[in-house]
């Protein structure tokens, strides 16, 4: 065991949990045989110790100090082991052939060829001088990336991102996937983006809380996983509020069209909504409390702007003449009127807290239900309140755990440290923006120069001729998977670093495999924003095939162009752990004490004591004047008078209901395409991270392929029994599926998890994909003029049984090895 006795006592008294203490500390776990041994590493599903032997992991089990693990601990050792872990450096056939003149529709054809690590290297840095030399910076976009593995030195998009950098000038993204609508929108409304922001403490929400509304939101299944390494204390407060519901001291209500696994969990109430109308079923909510005056008018005049601007909206005495009343809104979002008054009335009643999930900003006009539902929330007057107001993320990282108050360690530096060290120094863009939001560079590849208004400027489209992918799998995280590879056509070269053969890596022309975490040694923080203390993650076992970490893959890269030393600082992988800690501990100083690093590297954990309570927006709360908000006023804005300045149509200075491109239950797209399909983020992935463990797949696979949620009325319409084959299809593509009949679905809803593995039957657009990956049918479009952020969730779909004989799966396993002639 690399954690000391002492080390992890100091561990669990931090936390206050003695009560943890398990059988397993009272027996050494190295008792075992004598060629056995057992190491702890951590991980987004948390930290775990593992049993090597032979040099291999044979076993993982939950770290001590977790008391709520996740399920997903069982996946890593099929990560580890899967069939899909890419070998040797690998270059396409015809790329390889005919570099930058290979026809393009031949990318993702899946023929590679395998060459040695100096031969792939020299291509890679060959490709980046010709882009460089013979385009320009505006060429090459390197800047896009995702859910890397953990571990601060190790940060694969990092890693990538400087030794690129030390090259030359790149175009980036803005924004992320998660988020992306509300981190644009929330500045503007309370002065800060909220989303990643530390929330009330659970505490103080038990201590005050009458009413919770979980909306859109399902932190049982999301609080399995963590940015850094997870510590699963989320889960621990979900477990009390399931206790404070069970004694009727809490009540909660989850608006879903779903039953989510946090409603079955907490065997709370259930309020169902038709899909993508949240913001009428707001607005309706918002107009009992006004007619009813159980708003809060003083809460509204001494911390709000622009109530007076949206009231003529909500009463109807606005350009279009419609009273947004409970009447109004009851046919669009699919409830009774009566049951509005009795929502809005119970939300008047006592301390109300509001606690948003992301999956209902990841939609057309994603921006509206934020910051309307700030606007209830600011009526309801409890905003800076324990127990009361909103928060957008008690469902990520165990947010709203107390934290520590220490400093966490820093990660390996992205750029370069001066822009002198770069070979390239041009950095003439030549008109094109060398920043684009985050999920439209499939447009930029299609539409180079096209300009795009977002967020009140104007972004010009460049016209990408190279990419590079490290650390994230754009093969599953787009939307609009045809319209992607018609996209690819235009592209020159790919790149990708990856441990997996994702489908990027299929549709890549130059690939190298970096090893898993689990082959390397880092540091990380326990506990994202709790920061619980800090965790030594061992190396398990050594790199497998010719797998390098992606810091000896990079520098080796840069020793190309001379800049090994500037990208290395001349340190190795543990100088530069060793370096991380120190700056830590240097941070930490005297209040947080850490031991020197060779204690800590032996002690394997050191644990931050104490845990400050905390509201959010408190200090706003007490005194508007001293602590404004970050909005061009320092108050609410209801009414934006920025946003209304760029005069988008689909984004006005106050939120308002908007019908969507595509929308169930009646709405635009339903009569040829029925069902809702809500692409969620998966119970038992993270993403497309462990789709290709196999014993993991087992748990949830239909005859081999991801599951389509339905309910057995749906089933019943189409056709379909629970366990049959299905085909899930629209006009933007097509995909196999097991059908699972749940009575967690309503009729109209269906859900295919997002990170399945896309596996098309060939390379040609349209093709039947073989696995399930949602983003075959989802659809590209920025969520408004304001964001320009995905809207994955607009999508309808139909669905049929499957008849005549099922193609393979292809996702898995890798391409075929051609060999050279
Ligand atoms: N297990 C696991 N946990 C994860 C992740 C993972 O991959 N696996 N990923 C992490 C990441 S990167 C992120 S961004 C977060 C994602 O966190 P979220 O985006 O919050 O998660 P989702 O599960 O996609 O959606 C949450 C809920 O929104 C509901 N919903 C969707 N559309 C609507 C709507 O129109 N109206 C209403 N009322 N509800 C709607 C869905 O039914 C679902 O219950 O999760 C994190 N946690
Ligand atoms: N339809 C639909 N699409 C979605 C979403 C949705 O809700 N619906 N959600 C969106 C959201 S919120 C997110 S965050 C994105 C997630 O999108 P991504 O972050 O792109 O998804 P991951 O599957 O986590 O991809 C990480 C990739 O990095 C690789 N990798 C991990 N660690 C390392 C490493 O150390 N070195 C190297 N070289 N490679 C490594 C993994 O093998 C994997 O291929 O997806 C988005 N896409
Ligand atoms: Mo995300």
């Amino acid at each position: 065991m690399a954690i000391s006795r002492r080390g992890f006592l100091k561990g669990v008294l931090c936390g206050g949990a003695v009560a943890m203490i398990g059988p397993s500390l009272l027996v050494p776990a190295s008792a075992d045989a004598a060629d056995e041994i057992w190491k702890v590493s951590g991980s987004h599903w948390g930290a775990f110790r593992a049993r090597i032997a032979g040099g291999m992991v044979m076993e993982v089990k939950p770290y001590d100090l977790d008391q709520n693990p996740t399920q997903m601990l069982e996946g890593i050792k099929g990560l580890i082991y899967s069939s899909s872990r890419i070998r040797y450096p690998m270059v396409r056939y015809e790329w390889l052939k005919n570099r930058d003149k290979a026809n393009p529709a031949t990318r993702g054809d899946n023929r590679f060829i395998r060459v040695t690590w100096d031969r792939a290297l020299d291509l890679f840095y060959q490709e980046l001088e010709r882009i460089q030399t013979q385009y320009g910076p505006w060429a090459l976009h390197a800047g896009q990336n995702g859910w890397r593995q953990t571990g601060q030195m190790h940060s694969c998009n990092n890693h990538m991102q400087r030794a690129v950098g030390l090259h030359g000038y790149y175009v980036r993204k803005v924004g992320d996937y998660s988020t992306g609508a509300g981190q644009v929108i929330l500045p503007y409304v309370l002065g800060s983006t909220e989303v990643y922001a530390q929330g009330t403490s659970w505490p103080l929400i038990f201590e005050n809380s009458d009413l919770i509304v979980l909306w859109a939101n399902d932190p049982a299944k999301n609080l399995q996983v963590g940015w850094n390494c997870e510590t699963h204390e989320g889960q621990g407060y979900l477990l009390q509020l399931r206790d404070k519901v069970a004694d009727g001291s809490i009540k909660v209500i989850s608006i879903d069209p779903v039953k989510t696994k946090t409603q079955n969990l907490l065997n709370c109430e259930h309020q169902y909504v038709n899909p993508q109308t949240d913001v009428a079923l707001m607005l309706a909510i918002a107009h009992t409390l006004y007619r009813e005056q159980r708003y809060d008018p003083t809460f509204i005049e001494t911390y709000t702007l622009g109530f007076n601007e949206f009231l003529p909206y909500l009463m109807g005495e606005g350009e279009d003449k419609t009273e947004k009343s409970p009447e109004w809104a009851a046919p669009i979002c699919g409830i009774d009127a009566e049951q509005i008054k009795g929502l809005a009335r119970r939300m008047a009643e006592g301390r109300t807290q509001f606690m948003f999930g992301w999956g209902v900003q990841r939609q057309q006009h994603g921006e509206q239900p934020y910051w309307m539902g700030a606007v209830l929330a600011a009526m309801l007057g409890q905003i800076g309140l324990p127990g009361g107001g909103i928060s957008y993320g008690h469902h990520y990282s165990s947010i709203g755990a107390p934290g520590s108050g220490a400093s966490a360690p820093g990660a390996f530096p992205l750029n370069p440290d001066s822009d002198d060290e770069r070979i390239h120094k041009n950095k003439d863009f030549k008109g094109y923006s060398s920043t684009i939001p985050v999920a439209r560079w499939v447009d930029a590849l299609l539409e180079p120069g096209k300009k795009v208004p977002f967020n009140g400027s104007t972004v010009t489209l460049p016209d990408i001729k190279m990419m590079v992918f490290s650390g994230c799998n754009p093969w599953h995280h787009q939307q609009d998977r045809n319209r992607m590879k018609r996209a690819f056509h235009t592209l020159e070269t790919v790149v990708s670093i990856d441990y997996t053969w994702s489908a990027t890596c299929r549709f890549s022309d130059i690939v190298l495999p970096a090893c898993t975490q689990f082959e390397r040694n880092d540091i990380d923080v326990y506990g994202s924003y709790s920061v619980r203390g800090v965790l030594a993650m061992k190396k398990l076992v050594d790199p497998l095939f010719q797998s390098r970490s992606d810091f000896h893959i990079m520098a080796d890269l840069c020793r190309r162009f001379g800049r090994h030393k500037q990208y290395t600082r001349g340190m190795g992988e543990m100088a530069w752990v060793e370096s991380l800690y120190e700056e830590c501990r240097k941070a930490n100083g005297e209040k947080f004490p850490m031991p020197p690093f060779a204690q800590f590297w032996e002690e394997g954990y050191v644990a931050f004591e104490g845990a400050n309570p905390f509201v959010r927006h408190a200090d706003f709360r007490e005194d508007p004047e001293i602590n404004p908000l970050g909005t061009p006023s320092g108050f609410i804005e209801i009414f934006s008078r920025k946003i209304a300045s760029y005069q988008y149509d689909n984004c006005k200075g106050h939120p308002i209901w908007m019908e969507k491109a595509e929308r169930s239950h009646g709405g635009p797209g339903s009569e040829k395409y029925p069902l809702w399909l809500q692409s969620c983020h998966p119970d038992m992935r993270l993403h497309s991270q462990m789709c290709e463990s196999a014993p993991m797949r087992d748990k949830y696979a239909v005859q081999g392929r991801e599951p389509v949620y339905l309910s057995a009325e749906d089933a019943r319409r189409f056709g379909i029994k629970d366990g049959d084959l299905v085909r899930v299809f629209n006009d933007r593509g097509q995909l196999l599926a097991g059908a699972v009949i749940s009575d967690n679905f309503p009729p109209g809803v269906v859900r295919i998890q997002e990170g399945a593995w896309y596996g098309p039957e060939g390379a040609e657009v349209g093709s039947l994909d073989t696995y399930g990956d949602p983003n075959t049918l989802s659809m590209d479009i920025g969520t408004s003029k304001l964001a320009q952020a995905t809207s994955a969730n607009t999508c309808l779909v139909s669905i049929e049984k499957f008849t005549g004989k099922p193609p393979e799966v292809t996702a898995f396993g890798g391409p075929d090895e051609v060999m050279p002639s």
